[in-house]
């Protein structure tokens, strides 16, 4: 299974959806990098996807998006093969 990380803050109610659906598909670990406690981090995100809002997750190498796009790609029937992507 590839690695998910999760750009996140304390407070989120998309990112607790977002790793709901995420464990839902089978996955056990996400690493999340807080970015209210982390003004670098929340920076690179910036930088990294040009979005401002979190989540902010990878799957991989890959930029899923936040929560509603985690979602759109579950519908598409798309996000567990990109869960098992070697
Ligand atoms: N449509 C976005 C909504 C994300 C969103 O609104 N996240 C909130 C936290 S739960 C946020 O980052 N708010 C700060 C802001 O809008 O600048 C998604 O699906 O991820």
């Amino acid at each position: 299974m590839q690695t998910v990380k999760m750009y996140t803050t304390a407070v989120c109610p998309y990112c607790i959806r977002a790793k709901q659906i995420l464990k839902s598909k089978g996955v056990e670990q996400i690493e999340e990098i807080r970015i209210d406690t982390n003004p670098e981090a929340r920076q690179r995100m910036m930088e990294i996807t040009g979005r401002r809002t979190v989540p902010q997750i990878f799957i991989g190498e890959t930029h899923v998006g936040g929560h509603d796009e985690l979602l759109a790609l579950d519908g598409r029937g798309e996000l567990v093969p990109l869960l098992g992507a070697a």
